[in-house]
């Protein structure tokens, strides 16, 4: 990881123009580690421009200490860019920018900034680091082992990465050595309120209304020990709320005290039905679940993607856990 961290930088200092991108539909890391590069490129007089697929939620956009990201795709046509840094994305895929990538002149140098633990390796040069709890938390190795200074911008940015990821250092993101970095960043002038009351004070009302048609349908599936709800085409019309808000109402219904896992089902717009799995413990792996059920993830949290109703997935759901139904 020390020689990738210098290759990258050696790139960086020999490059004329650099393109900055986050994965589409940017979230805090994806933002806070653009933000936290392209203000050290600003440092050391570096031109560079950044670009997103998609447009960025206001929410985020008008965070000061973020910079703000083109979505104008001729941006690819009218400037020359010798090297492009895909940060917090798997693949060029998610990163929306596959095509525009093949169009790059050959000796384009593309850098592949990230932590997800299925990353595709797509860059000349890869710091991937699956241990981190962000690619805010794979930046701060990047600058600290480059001896790169860590000025305030860098850290508010890089602590809004950390703080999205962990969920405020409350998941198991949080590591002895993520908490060391936020604090260091918070030393380096980082506003640790400021952006802890952004994550937190997320809600509009029209959401809080979504997840309160959510949670007034919680129920227990007694026999397999699972508390679920779900969402409809016809909630998310009602409270103009986005198709993520049920991330958050699956993350929430793991406060639930009772249960081994909870279950989020949501209509999508393409006539499927989107589930969420989540659990706290140890001894129920709900990939598992979830990878009977064509989906996957991680062992505390996974999802899936089935076509029918709500009644109709809920009972090729049941089955599917009963087939991994060690522990109830
Ligand atoms: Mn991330």
């Amino acid at each position: 990881m020390h020689r990738i961290a210098k290759q990258i930088h050696n790139e960086i200092l020999k490059a004329k123009k650099i393109l900055l991108v986050p994965h589409q539909k940017p979230d805090g890391d994806a933002m806070g580690s653009v933000s936290a590069f392209s203000h050290f490129l600003r440092n050391i007089g570096k031109p560079h421009d950044a670009f997103c697929l998609t447009p960025i939620t206001p929410r985020l956009a008008n965070l000061p200490h973020l910079i703000k990201i083109s979505t104008d795709q001729n941006i690819w046509n009218t400037a020359e860019y010798d090297v492009v840094v895909v940060l917090d994305s798997g693949d060029l895929n998610y990163a929306g920018i596959e095509s525009f990538a093949k169009n790059l002149p050959p000796r384009a140098v593309i850098i592949n900034i990230d932590h997800h633990i299925s990353n595709k390796k797509f860059g000349r040069h890869n710091l991937v680091i699956p241990t981190a709890s962000s690619t805010a938390e794979v930046l701060h190795f990047f600058f600290r082992h480059n001896n790169i200074e860590i000025t305030k911008n860098i850290a508010i940015s890089l602590l809004t990465g950390l703080i999205t990821d962990t969920e405020n250092f409350s998941n198991p993101g949080t590591t002895e050595h993520s908490l060391k970095v936020a604090s260091e960043l918070i030393r380096q002038g980082a506003n640790f309120n400021l952006i802890k009351n952004w994550f937190l004070r997320d809600k509009p009302v029209e959401s809080l209304k979504l997840w309160g048609a959510a949670l007034s349908r919680l129920t227990k599936n007694e026999d397999l020990n699972i508390v679920y709800t779900f969402i409809t085409l016809e909630d998310l019309k009602t409270h103009n709320a986005s198709e993520t808000e049920s991330e958050g109402i699956a993350n929430f219904l793991n406060n639930i005290n009772e249960g081994r896992a909870s279950l989020v089902l949501k209509e999508t717009w393409e006539g499927k039905i989107k589930g969420s799995l989540r659990t706290t413990r140890d001894d129920f792996d709900v990939s598992l679940v979830a990878s009977t059920l064509g989906g996957g993830g991680h062992k505390k949290a996974a999802g899936f993607l089935i076509s029918g109703g709500i009644d109709e997935a809920l009972a090729k759901i049941w089955v599917a856990i009963e087939k991994n139904n060690e522990t109830v």
